[in-house]
């Protein structure tokens, strides 16, 4: 049976991944969700859009006869996540998941951990300070519970409606980001506090440099739960599992 690879990608890695497969001639296809409106390209055909839950995801793999998945998604695109672990479970595909390790806080770090959005909302109740809001467009109406503060918000994409928030200075960039230009961002709008996932990785990582250097305290948002799954966290793991895999196929 011939190899076709399904990866979920989204992320640094994911389009990492898609360059080595590509350059060992693999054939798969990089799936995206069609969150922003110019996704980068990928070294391998991408398609965008949900499956269609998990029955649509079952569909997906057996029309298009994948051999094996790759979840290459971030750690809070928990949903993709566990429809990739039960479409797996329900169709015998193999799945492996290419993630990155959470950060850990250095001593140097001045952190407090909230177990999701919602805490972070809460835990932003208080004085006015200034926030770097810098957790994306999808959960930011959330944050307008807390109108008091001075945000500096980073979106992909500029915002197409009013965003709802008394103050807010809106930077339209897209990662990976630099550590001048995180640095840069914290001093220029004199932060006083950092939001930010516990998304591990390069791509995200310079406001969190930035900020130990800057003595600029993190409120950290701990990531959601994943059923358990295979895990690997570097491209040559992968290509060692999937080695296994082709053999297993007879190719
Ligand atoms: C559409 C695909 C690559 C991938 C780059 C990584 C790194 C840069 C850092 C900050 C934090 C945030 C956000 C972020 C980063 C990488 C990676 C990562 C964080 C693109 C991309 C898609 C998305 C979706 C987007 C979300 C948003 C989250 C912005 C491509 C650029 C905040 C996550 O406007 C929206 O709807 C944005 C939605 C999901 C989270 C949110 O809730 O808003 N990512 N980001 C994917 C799809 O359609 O399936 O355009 O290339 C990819 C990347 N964004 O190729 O190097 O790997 O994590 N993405 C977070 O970490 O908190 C920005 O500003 O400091
Ligand atoms: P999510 O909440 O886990 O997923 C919600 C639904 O979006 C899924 O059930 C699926 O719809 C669809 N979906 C998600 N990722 C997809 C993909 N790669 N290909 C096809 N459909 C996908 O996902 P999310 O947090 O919105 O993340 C969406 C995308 O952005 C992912 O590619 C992720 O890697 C990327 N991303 C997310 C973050 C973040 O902070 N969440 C950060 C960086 C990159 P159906 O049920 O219809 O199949």
């Amino acid at each position: 049976m011939r190899p076709n690879l399904l990866i979920l990608g989204g992320t640094t890695e994911g389009r990492a991944l898609s360059a080595a497969l590509a350059e060992a001639g693999v054939p798969g296809t990089v799936s995206m969700a069609g969150r922003v409106a110019r996704p980068l390209e990928q070294n391998l055909p991408l398609r965008i859009g949900g499956f269609g839950g998990v029955a649509g995801l079952v569909r997906y793999l057996k029309d298009h006869a994948i051999t094996h998945v790759i979840d290459a998604t971030h750690p809070f695109a928990a949903q993709m996540s566990r429809n990739a672990v039960a479409a797996c479970a329900e169709t015998g595909v193999p799945l492996l998941a290419y993630t990155r390790t959470p950060w850990q806080a250095q001593p140097e770090d001045d952190w407090s951990h909230v177990p999701d959005l919602a805490g972070a909302v809460a835990a932003l109740d208080g004085p006015s300070k200034r926030v770097f809001l810098a957790v994306g467009r999808m959960h930011l109406e959330e944050f307008t519970a807390q109108p008091q503060h001075a945000y500096v918000l980073r979106l992909v994409d500029a915002p197409r409606t009013a965003l709802g928030f008394p103050e807010a200075t809106v930077v339209v960039d897209r990662g990976p980001f630099t550590l001048e230009g995180d640095r840069a961002l914290l001093r220029d709008h004199d932060i006083e506090l950092v939001v930010s996932k516990n998304a591990g990785g390069k791509g995200a990582e310079a406001k969190i440099i930035a900020a130990r250097e800057l003595g600029v305290p993190v409120l950290m948002i701990d990531r959601p739960a994943i059923p358990p799954r295979t895990e690997a966290h570097s491209v040559d793991e992968v290509m060692r599992w999937l080695a296994h895999g082709f053999a297993d196929l007879g190719v």
